[in-house]
């Protein structure tokens, strides 16, 4: 199945935007799950089996098990490996923020969807197409491009004008323009920027957008459900990791996270 039909299959049978970033921090985890052999596996498989209804993907950052070298590359395979082997209509993002010059980028491209096996990728636009075409002839993987990022930081550069146009409107024509060919690219715009969201969507009517920025970076749900909803009511796949994989960090943390995304499922769906 590819990505999209994936996506608009749980996104149908979870009623739900939701997309909760897998982002564990060894420190943050609770205490008793240190004890296992894999705190990071465990602490994933528990908060995956406690929200599969309620989620339409899951985003883990590579970050987040780069950081404990092979160890933690082994945590995000197993993690990787049971959502497709458990919950097979659930979408996987890996949150790699890839993208190099045309060789590399198709060596990271089959990095990405052979070995770790995902079904989608977020990608850097900064080196231009040919740092990206390697992913979209992946036709049947969701391609996922920085638009509008999240953080306070953004408009550095993205907000930098050339012939009149901000860089990030220029960002967001050629991924649509790449989406024509490939049918397969998604734009990253933060919940930060509803603003933003708001010209991207009159560009760009029918593209999915992935939206983080929820939950801990302060981004306003109702707003960018407003600026960002396509005419059928979708269109917008929410992150929130922080927000719920923390919700508690003693031995109720799965069930207090359930509890967490059940009320930001709630709220996502009462603007739809
Ligand atoms: P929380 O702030 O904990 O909800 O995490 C947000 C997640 O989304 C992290 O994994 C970020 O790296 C990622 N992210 C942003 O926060 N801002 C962006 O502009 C883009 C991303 C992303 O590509 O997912």
């Amino acid at each position: 199945m590819n990505f999209q039909t994936k996506l608009n299959t749980t996104i149908k049978k979870n009623n739900s935007l939701l997309c909760i970033g897998l982002d564990p921090e060894i420190e943050k985890l609770p205490k008793h799950l240190l004890k296992k052999a894999d705190p990071v596996f465990e602490f994933n498989k528990s908060i995956i089996d406690k929200t599969e209804d309620l989620v339409c993907t899951y985003k883990p950052n590579i970050a987040f098990y780069e950081a404990y070298g092979l160890t933690g590359l082994a945590s995000l395979k197993k993690t990787i490996d049971y959502i497709h082997s458990k919950y097979k209509e659930i979408p996987i993002i890996l949150d790699a923020k890839r993208a190099d010059i045309g060789n590399t980028a198709k060596m990271y491209a089959k990095a990405v969807f052979e070995y770790w096996n995902v079904d989608s990728i977020t990608l850097n636009p900064y080196l231009g197409f040919d740092a990206i075409e390697p992913f979209l002839e992946y036709k049947n993987k969701g391609i996922i491009v920085l638009c509008r990022t999240s953080n306070p930081s953004a408009s550095n550069f993205q907000d930098l004008k050339i012939n009149g146009k901000k860089l990030f409107v220029k960002v967001a024509e050629e991924v649509i323009k790449w989406n024509k060919k490939y049918r397969n690219c998604l734009i990253v715009i933060g919940s930060t920027w509803p603003e933003e969201m708001k010209i991207i969507r009159r560009m760009a009517e029918d593209m999915f957008f992935l939206v983080p920025g929820t939950g801990t970076q302060g981004g306003d749900l109702k707003k960018t459900l407003e600026s960002g909803l396509t005419k059928d009511k979708s269109g917008l796949i929410i992150n929130v990791s922080r927000g719920i994989i923390y919700a508690s960090n003693r031995k109720d943390f799965a069930e207090k996270a359930r509890q967490k995304a059940i009320e930001i499922r709630d709220e996502i769906n009462k603007y739809r």
